[in-house]
């Protein structure tokens, strides 16, 4: 029996149950680890699914600093889909920031993550979710692009 203070590792590789595994999700996949974090993320694995070891919150600080830029690399320049992956709750916000090669939307992180475009897109760009003006809780977890076929 394991001491109650004990400390159980997990072997590299293990999946937990509720994470997503990105290999089986459309298109070109980021982690929340591939993005460049500013400000003050902080790390969670409270609400489920999620993609990968964990998730990552603002706090609920909406305090205009703290932003990951994922920077996406795709084959060819054409019309892509995206959506910004996040296990959704209540205390999320409903304006959560998300600036596309410069065009800013705002996506509702209460529910589901929404599709974005289908957007022209170069071959690289960057996906940048920030928190100014959010009225709860911005999370990120990963961020999924699809190119659109006609
Ligand atoms: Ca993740």
């Amino acid at each position: 029996m394991l001491d109650d203070k004990q400390i159980v590792e997990l072997p590299a590789g293990f999946k937990r149950p509720e994470g997503i595994d990105r290999g089986k999700l459309e298109g070109i996949v980021l982690d929340d680890k591939d993005a460049t974090m500013h400000g003050d993320w902080r790390a969670s694995r409270a609400s489920s699914p999620f993609l990968g070891p964990e998730y990552f919150h603002d706090g609920n600080t909406h305090d205009r600093k703290t932003r990951a830029d994922f920077t996406v690399g795709v084959p060819k320049a054409g019309r892509y889909r995206l959506r910004v992956l996040y296990p959704a709750h209540e205390n999320r916000a409903s304006n959560t920031p998300v600036t596309i090669n410069g065009t800013t939307v705002r996506i509702n992180q209460k529910k589901a993550g929404e599709w974005i475009g289908p957007l022209q897109l170069p071959r690289s760009f960057t996906v940048t979710v920030g928190n100014e003006g959010a009225n709860g809780y911005v999370v990120i977890d990963g961020v999924q692009v699809v190119e659109v076929k006609r």
